[in-house]
């Protein structure tokens, strides 16, 4: 291995925050001589030997989840005097997203600033949509620094939300205590893949309210996945006055399994491997002659009807005469 990556190993395990940060800046970077670099770096890095917990949070925009996962964290670095936390904000919108970072540290007041937790904001536009699996690298990265837990952040817009799933252990939904609003906005794929639900912001809500989509959220929760051995928690919480917060804690505890966990890690290295893969094969079909075939096939989208183009997109494969 290079001496540079050989120095950046050492520090990221010696726990130096400037190394990690350097790291994390490698993993983001779409230079091709990083690419191999950041593989080579990653793959040098040993596994933990305490345990590490991965938690998720993604929600409706401005529903609390910077404010949500300040107070929790804090709560648990409390709790935990020898641990320490990573937050790592994904906004898949953007590549880069260096105006989102200053946002999110003035929402975590208790956080910024505390010596035992790191923050970043991370961008994760991957070309194929969704999450980048430099998140997931950027999570094993973490957890080599030492950090044994890491809060992960993402909006509920899009695939992203349930994509989070395969980047973290337990995956949390932060939602506002209105009416049934929220249960009809909540997608099938995304009440699938929750473990728990945190409805925010009680202290701005009449109680009959909160117990009502309290209700409305176990009820939807259990017809779908009733069947299940665990039906994912519903906490009523208010991130602002720490009201419903020890409770949200007990329950994340609960929920986490160790063996399922690491059963379910072990899936989730089979599906970055296929968006590795994906990746890749994108990237190679876009170099090769096809990708200047399919430059000429788009340009005569104008002219040709669409099933013209499609046998000349399967042809060119010889997938058809
Ligand atoms: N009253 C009240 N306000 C809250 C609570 N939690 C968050 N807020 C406020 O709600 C606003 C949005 O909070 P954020 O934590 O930034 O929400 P978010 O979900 O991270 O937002 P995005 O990252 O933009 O999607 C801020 O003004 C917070 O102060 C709460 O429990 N009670
Ligand atoms: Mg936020």
């Amino acid at each position: 291995m290079e001496a540079g990556l050989s120095a950046l190993r050492a520090g990221l395990e010696a726990g130096d925050r400037i190394s990690l940060a350097r790291v994390l800046s490698l993993i983001e970077s779409v230079r091709a001589e990083d690419v191999a670099r950041r593989f080579v770096l990653l793959d040098s890095l040993p596994t933990p030997t305490q345990p590490t917990y991965r938690v998720g949070f993604t929600g409706t925009p401005g529903a609390g989840k910077s404010t949500l996962i300040d107070t929790l964290g804090a709560y648990v670095l409390e709790q935990y005097p020898e641990t320490q936390l990573a937050v790592l904000t994904v906004d898949p919108s953007s590549w880069r997203s260096g105006g989102s970072l200053l946002g999110d540290q003035t929402r975590m007041q208790h956080l910024s600033g505390h010596p035992r937790a790191f923050l970043r904001s991370f961008a994760s536009g991957g070309h194929l949509g969704g999450l980048h699996p430099r998140i997931y690298e950027a999570v094993i990265a973490c957890e080599a620094a030492g950090f044994s837990w890491i809060f992960l952040e993402t909006v509920g817009t899009g695939q992203s939300e349930i994509e989070l799933r395969y980047a973290c252990d337990l995956l949390l939904y932060v939602a506002l205590p209105y009416g049934g609003d929220e249960v009809q906005g909540l997608k099938r794929g995304l009440m699938e893949a929750l473990d728990g639900a945190a409805l925010n912001k009680v202290d701005t809500t009449p109680p009959a309210e909160v117990h009502r989509a309290q209700f409305q959220l176990e009820t939807a929760l259990h017809f779908l996945r009733g069947m299940e051995e665990r039906v994912p928690f519903v906490v009523a919480v208010s991130a602002l006055t720490g009201l419903g917060i020890a409770e949200l804690w007990t329950k994340i505890h609960e929920a986490y399994l160790p063996d399922h966990i690491a059963q379910q890690r072990t899936q989730q290295r089979a599906y970055w491997l296929e968006k590795y893969w994906q990746e890749a094969l994108q990237t190679w079909l876009a170099r090769s002659p096809y990708g200047q075939l399919y430059a000429d096939l788009r340009k005569q989208a104008t002219e040709k009807s669409l099933w013209q183009l499609a046998r000349e997109v399967y042809r060119a494969f010889g997938l058809m005469e």
